[in-house]
């Protein structure tokens, strides 16, 4: 799995398209992304859940391993909080570098914690000594430099506004994070540009631009301080939208008549399946 500071490298600006299944992740890989964003967002969903800590590290690890084992990509993995405090980041460091992601994101919300871009939630942030301590556990834990730290600032979610989310960058880049994710729930890019007017570019900033649409990859890309746009929850938000399409037509038509060319065909889900590779080792085992 090549490393996602390889990919940054070679594109500046690397994409990591949500994903929340193995099929979600092929998809991605065919379609051209560079990495793969595990959202917990997206998991909680798949599960009909909300996304305040619910789904367990298990659940999201076990689900991280069957993508590592279905895409090539490098993963970004969203761990949360990290499951608690600096001891379950430790922990958490260690299994999800063993399951072979690329990156951990970590979030200075505390735990449980409510999703962020929900009107109204409940925002807790934890102290900055406190969350510095979780960024130097994760990076002491961690076997290979390769494996990204990348510190998520939660402050303009919190309406705490920009001189604290600064402070916090900064502070999180002392205690050793290779990036930041700078995360905003503003309905223009105003309030991410004027943050990454203001970085002085210390380390690469992780943009999730799901509620800036008009905040394209040129766009990143001619501030020069972004290192990865993640398009956080086109995946799940994508199959929702197909199947409430599809669902609502044969159910209005009564039949699957209609709706049969709206859908891909069987064989293109066998090929996403690896059919081929069954008939493949019938053909030179079974005797
Ligand atoms: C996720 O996709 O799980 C995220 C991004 O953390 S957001 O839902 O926008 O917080
Ligand atoms: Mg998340």
């Amino acid at each position: 799995m090549p490393a996602l500071k390889d990919s940054m490298a070679q594109n500046r600006l690397a994409q990591a398209m949500a994903t929340h299944s193995p099929l979600s992740a092929k998809l991605a890989e065919e379609a051209g992304f560079e990495a793969l964003w595990a959202s917990g967002f997206e998991l909680s969903a798949l599960y009909g859940l909300p996304d305040v800590s619910l789904i367990t590290m298990t659940q999201h690890l076990d689900m991280v391993r069957a993508i590592a084992g279905a895409s090539s990509l490098p993963i970004v993995a969203d761990i949360d909080t990290g499951f608690g405090n600096a001891v379950n980041v430790v922990h958490a460091v260690r299994e999800y570098e063993r399951a072979g992601v690329a990156a951990v994101v970590i979030e200075d919300k505390t735990f449980p914690k409510v999703t962020s871009l929900i009107a109204g939630g409940r925002q807790e942030l934890v102290r900055i000594e406190e969350f510095q301590g979780k960024i130097e556990a994760a990076c002491a834990t961690r076997r290979s430099t390769d494996v990204l730290v990348i510190a998520r600032i939660e402050a303009l979610i919190a309406g705490q506004g920009q001189d604290e989310a600064l402070k916090r960058a900064r502070a999180y880049v002392e205690a050793g994070a290779d990036m930041i994710l700078v995360h905003s729930k503003q309905e223009t890019p105003d309030e991410i540009e004027a943050f990454i007017a203001a970085w002085d570019g210390a380390v690469p900033l992780v943009l999730v631009p799901t509620s800036y649409p008009q905040m394209t990859v040129e766009r990143m890309r001619q501030t020069g301080k972004v290192g990865l746009a993640i398009w956080g929850n086109h995946a799940i938000r994508a199959a929702v939208t197909a199947m409430q399409t599809v669902f609502a037509q044969i159910r209005a038509d009564g039949g699957i008549h209609t709706a049969d060319g709206t859908v891909v065909p069987v064989t293109e889900v066998f090929r996403l399946q690896n059919m081929a590779a069954v008939k493949e080792t019938e053909k030179r085992f079974l005797r």
